[in-house]
């Protein structure tokens, strides 16, 4: 494919940015058609809510949005999308299908990897989730007391840890009768020991959740740490005596010891009624310690930050239960429907990624922010970050070139009004330009007070998306001023602190309520945004070399640290940073 800066498409846009851009204006735009916001917003009306898409609060005309549906089109969006939902190898560089949406594909349509039909898996080990989280919720289960599971502990990281964290606090309304969930990624030893230090062995249950599962075989003798694929969790089985200086003594009973980060238990068959695994590798699960039964299986064509709706979302159907994780990709199924067989124009997916090319690539803009006005959403942002920039923070073509023009956004954000008394003032007033998503149900699972908090709320909501579209001019500033009975002196030193440019580009992208089906639409239709935008820069959005070089030098680096000899084999910096170590760091027994 050619660079995107040879697309004529691209260069059309360009020439009519440079031209046109500084003109465009949103309050002119607003006034000069008094129509603007149905000619620039969606309804996506489903069986299980309502989703608008206002996307009237950019800077573009109907020229601007057909030149970028054409753009759409010149790169190639079309063929790629059937591409990825025929289960092609488009992960170019793992040589993988990308293939999130048959985990979700309710309609059960036959999709090929290899001449074979995944979806038979696929439903299998949906079958088998449906089972463990009936039997874990009804009480079935049981701990080696004989205690029902009152705790379930998701231990994974990046993919393995993001999703599940999201979906489940987005959806605890959901949760009632069900376990709760904790998640512990950190390889701070701080995260496990917090989160284990008012459990109780007996009713908790740890789901040890790795696609890849590079984690070191246990020795049955000795502690082990087993280290992740990215060095950073660690916990292996494995049979052990008691140790009387244990930190965690409610390990006690069974004999089980934390000691470097290491858990050990005394009875396999405990570990069978305490550990379960998701992952796609069954024989390291089996060397591990862990019996096949207890496993969950996905598969190497799902992608790991792509993944709460496979096995690695068990945490997410426990908590709200499997009618719920159920709902939620069928909402991702309903997306994943609209994004593959609507028009461009009118495919929410698609208009978010090309306005995201639009301010990436010709206004310059390198941060995107979203902002739900929904406490429960409040993980989104940081689910998102993992999201985009591993997907698209990329440099290299498909033809191995380096790109000359920029890819993914740094993406950001907090929920609001949180994020209101934090950096929206740079927003409002910063020299940069911040296009911003707000997502905000129209109902509360909370209408506390006859729903006057939801009201103050949407009302911040409305407030904040009409003030980075208007502003406030000169004049009006001066007669708010004028109107507080300010001096003239002090009015004209106040003034220009009081105006706002405004002309700050917004989505609004509104629900009727957070249910578990709308937030997997949600979810899928920003996946999609994330695929439209990958094509569209010719990088794949599907690999993640990026995130090797750092696990390859701390591996070494490790070592290293061992002893009291001065290190000289790195640059200065690292030399010194690891010498301060040496000289700080307590006494190891
Ligand atoms: C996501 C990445 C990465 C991955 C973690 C965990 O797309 O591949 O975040 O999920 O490195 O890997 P494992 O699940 O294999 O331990």
């Amino acid at each position: 494919m050619a660079a995107l800066t040879r697309d004529p498409q691209f260069q059309k846009l360009q020439q009519w940015y440079r031209e046109h851009g500084s003109d465009l204006n949103l309050r002119t735009l607003f006034e000069a058609n008094k129509n603007r916001f149905s000619h620039f917003s969606l309804t996506l009306n489903t069986n299980h809510g309502h989703i608008l898409v206002d996307y009237s609060k950019n800077l573009v005309t109907e020229e601007v949005m057909k030149m970028l549906v054409d753009l759409a089109k010149s790169r190639g969006v079309e063929v790629a999308r059937e591409r990825m939902f025929n289960g092609e190898k488009i992960n170019y560089t793992e040589d993988r299908a990308v293939l999130h949406v048959a985990l979700r594909n309710q309609s059960n349509t036959p999709i090929l990897v290899d001449g074979k039909d995944v979806m038979p898996e696929v439903n299998r080990v949906l079958e088998k989730m449906k089972t463990f989280c009936q039997r874990v919720r009804s009480g079935e289960w049981k701990g080696y007391t004989g205690k029902a599971i009152t705790d379930v502990i998701n231990i994974g990281i990046g993919g393995s840890d993001l999703g599940p964290l999201m979906v489940t606090e987005a959806l605890k309304p959901y949760s009632s009768d069900g376990p709760r969930v904790w998640f512990v990624s950190n390889i701070d030893g701080t995260h496990i020991a917090k989160t284990l230090a008012n459990l109780s062995p007996d009713s908790s249950l740890f789901i040890i959740a790795s696609k890849v599962w590079a984690l070191t075989r246990p020795d049955p003798q000795t502690v082990h740490v087993g280290v992740g694929r990215d060095g950073c969790f660690a916990i292996a089985l494995g049979i052990r005596g008691k140790r009387q200086e244990d930190p965690y003594p409610w390990m006690a009973p069974l004999g089980w010891v934390w000691c470097n980060m290491t858990l050990c238990l005394l009875q396999p068959s405990t570990v069978a009624k305490h550990f379960v695994a998701l992952s796609t590798n069954t024989n390291k699960v089996k060397e591990f310690g862990i019996d096949p039964a207890n496993m969950f299986e996905f598969w190497d064509w799902v992608g790991g930050r792509y993944s709460l709706w496979s096995a690695i979302g068990l945490s997410i159907a426990l908590h709200v239960g499997f009618d719920n994780f159920q709902q939620l990709l069928s909402g991702a199924h309903w997306m994943d429907q609209h994004f593959r067989k609507t028009p461009l124009e009118k495919n929410a997916p698609v208009l978010l990624a090309l306005l995201g090319i639009w301010y990436i690539n010709c206004f310059g803009c390198e941060t995107h922010a979203m902002l739900p006005y929904d406490q429960y959403l409040h993980r989104f942002a940081a689910y998102f970050q993992q999201g985009d920039m591993e997907s698209n923070g990329k440099y290299i073509t498909k033809s191995g070139v380096r790109v000359d023009h920029q890819t993914g956004p740094i993406v950001w954000g907090e929920p609001g009004t949180n994020g209101q008394h934090a950096f929206y003032q740079l927003i409002h007033q910063g020299t940069k330009m911040i296009p911003c998503d707000f997502l905000v149900p129209v109902q509360s699972q909370h209408p506390i007070r006859k729903g006057l908090h939801h009201k103050i709320l949407l009302s911040n909501f409305l407030a904040q998306t009409e003030a980075l579209m208007k502003g406030k001019s000169t004049d009006e500033a001066r007669k708010e001023l004028q109107a507080a009975g300010n001096n003239p002196e002090v009015l004209e030193k106040l003034l220009p602190h009081k105006v706002f440019e405004g002309n700050r580009p917004t989505n609004s992208i509104m629900f009727t309520k957070l249910t578990p089906f709308i937030l997997g639409a949600l979810i899928a239709m920003y996946e999609h945004k994330i695929f439209v935008q990958g094509i569209i820069w010719d990088i794949n959005s599907f690999d993640q070399w990026g995130v090797e070089l750092g696990k390859q030098l701390a591996k070494k680096i490790e070592p290293e640290l061992d002893g009291n000899t001065p290190v000289t084999s790195h640059d200065s910096s690292t030399n010194g940073l690891i010498n301060f170590i040496k000289r700080e760091r307590e006494p190891i027994a």
